[in-house]
């Protein structure tokens, strides 16, 4: 069921909507001209298909778009609009490499992008294979707020909620993630977190609620990365033995450490360190199963201090090797 193994699609999206802060859209570019293109083509022998662009989605934005209150939320929704437009035209342009039997590579952006990277690989892995999705979600975060539950509105931080079906477009606002349709989604069975350290109460009873695989980092610290990655791909059925399903890779950059990755939006002390997060993406390559992959929140800009030539340049570094052990790397 997997793509061929040399076909890689990239989409580069410059897209910062779905949090506040300047500077995660232009890490695409920054992680481009660091040479991670020309290492994937030249040392690991991809095709690459790439349009040559960081895509910033100008035509998909609305001229207006105001904060979305809904009932009994905490915060309003931010850029909703905005983010729905843009993760849909993702979608088209994920399911298009998808559907032609490439591995896609998604470099973001902030993580909103992926409703629209795992709703164009879960639609395309449905029609070729005729199958599910499995997700593996590696984040400091979990993602999973609802607009109900969500205290800040940044829509970075709903993505699994939209993608598992437990948000929906509202009745009164069908324009607002309408486009998603159930081939769109995966299921909560099928997905598991690595790294969550910050997780908000709200979240944590969905987790629970909807039992759902998390490692978090007591988790990493209590069994060690091997015995947490052999339990995952277990859970997913693609440990040793078992017959495998495609898998989804979703990395956010802020799951590693602020010492190797302090340029991401939101970091968080006691992360994964670099050889944690490689030796991840290492053993999901080694599945064979990989079909997608995000890389997302590298932002060039920290705290203010546009270009931060040293942090910002470590986590691109750390960034590009994620991808690099994803794609096959570290194979002797
Ligand atoms: N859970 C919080 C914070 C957050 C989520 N993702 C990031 N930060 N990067 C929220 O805003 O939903
Ligand atoms: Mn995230
Ligand atoms: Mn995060």
């Amino acid at each position: 069921f997997l793509p061929s193994k040399d076909q890689l699609g990239v989409v580069g999206v410059g897209f910062s909507g779905g949090q506040t802060k300047p500077g995660v859209d232009a890490a695409p570019a920054a992680l481009i001209e660091a040479g991670l293109l020309d290492s994937l083509s030249n040392e690991l022998g991809y095709t690459i298909h790439h349009d040559g662009k960081v895509h910033n989605y100008t035509e998909y934005i609305p001229p207006s778009d105001p904060p979305l209150q809904t009932a009994g939320a905490r915060a309003p929704m931010l850029k909703a609009l905005t983010v729905s437009n843009v993760t849909k035209a993702i979608a088209d342009q994920v399911y298009e490499h998808a559907s032609q039997g490439r591995l896609v590579l998604t470099l973001g952006g902030d993580h909103s992008i992926a409703i629209g990277t795992i709703a164009g690989t879960a639609k395309a892995v449905r029609e070729r294979l005729g199958r599910e999705m499995a997700v593996i979600w590696i984040d400091a975060h979990a993602d999973i707020n609802t607009p109900e539950s969500s205290g800040s509105g940044n829509i970075h931080g709903m993505p699994v909620s939209y993608l598992t079906g437990l948000s929906k477009a509202p009745k009164e606002n069908p324009e607002v993630f309408g486009w998603m349709k159930d081939e769109n989604r995966i299921n909560v069975s099928k997905l598991v977190y690595i790294g969550l350290r910050d997780v908000d109460i709200p979240e944590k009873k969905i987790l629970r609620e909807n039992g759902i695989k998390a490692f978090s980092m007591h988790d990493v610290d209590k069994y060690g990365i091997g015995r947490v990655m052999e339990m995952a791909l277990e859970h997913l059925n693609c440990g040793p033995g078992q017959e495998g399903m495609p898998i989804h890779l979703s990395f956010d950059v802020d799951a590693l450490d602020p010492q190797v990755a302090p340029s991401t939006g939101t970091p968080v002390r006691g992360g994964l360190t670099l050889r944690e997060g490689d030796f991840i993406c290492e053993c999901i390559h080694e599945t064979g199963c990989l079909v997608a992959m995000d890389l997302v929140e590298v932002n060039t800009i920290v705290e203010g201090v546009e270009h931060d030539s040293f942090g910002s340049m470590e986590t691109v570094r750390a960034g590009c090797s994620l991808v690099r052990c994803a794609l096959g790397e570290s194979l002797l």
